[in-house]
């Protein structure tokens, strides 16, 4: 099935916009078990699935990927969260990919994120909120150079 068919064309334009987005979910998410239900999230919102790989970020890799952040009081801490477990990182394909996940992620802190949202139903705090969404396609060029050199 080709990705019109599948998503549909995008309502606001009347043309497809297929872009592609990554997503990782976070140590505590995969050492809940909650991997498959995250994935499987995408997959129904018509996604295509193009890069899929179970790891554990290095210090030095969580330090680049998080490189934003480096002059924030939490960065030590989110490096060392990102780190402390393997984590599941996947790339999708799909119409408007990048704002989509971002709404399907939902608030960054989970007791504050929207029921519906993954981190809403499923998220338990601000460095335990279960999954990371790039948050621009500068963001996805950048992380998934990281995450799949
Ligand atoms: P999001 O993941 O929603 O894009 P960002 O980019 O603002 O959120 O922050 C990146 C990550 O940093 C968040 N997912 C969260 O785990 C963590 N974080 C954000 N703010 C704080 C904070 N004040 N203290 C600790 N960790 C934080």
């Amino acid at each position: 099935m080709d990705q019109q068919v599948r998503q549909g064309r995008h309502p606001a334009e009347g043309l497809t916009l297929p872009e592609e987005t990554l997503f990782i979910v976070k140590p505590d998410a995969v050492a809940r078990s909650l991997t498959g239900r995250i994935i499987a999230r995408f997959e129904a919102k018509g996604f295509e699935i193009t890069r899929l790989a179970m790891l554990r970020l290095t210090k030095s890799q969580a330090e680049s990927f998080y490189a934003v952040h480096r002059d924030k009081p939490f960065f030590d801490e989110l490096v060392s969260f990102i780190t402390s477990g393997p984590v599941v990182a996947c790339t999708i394909r799909g119409n408007n990919a990048v704002a989509t996940t971002r709404i399907m992620v939902g608030a960054t802190k989970s007791y504050e994120a929207a029921p519906g949202s993954i981190r809403g139903d499923l998220g338990l705090g601000l460095s335990d909120n279960v999954i990371h969404a790039s948050d621009s396609a500068a963001s996805f060029e950048h992380e998934s150079g990281v995450v799949f050199p």
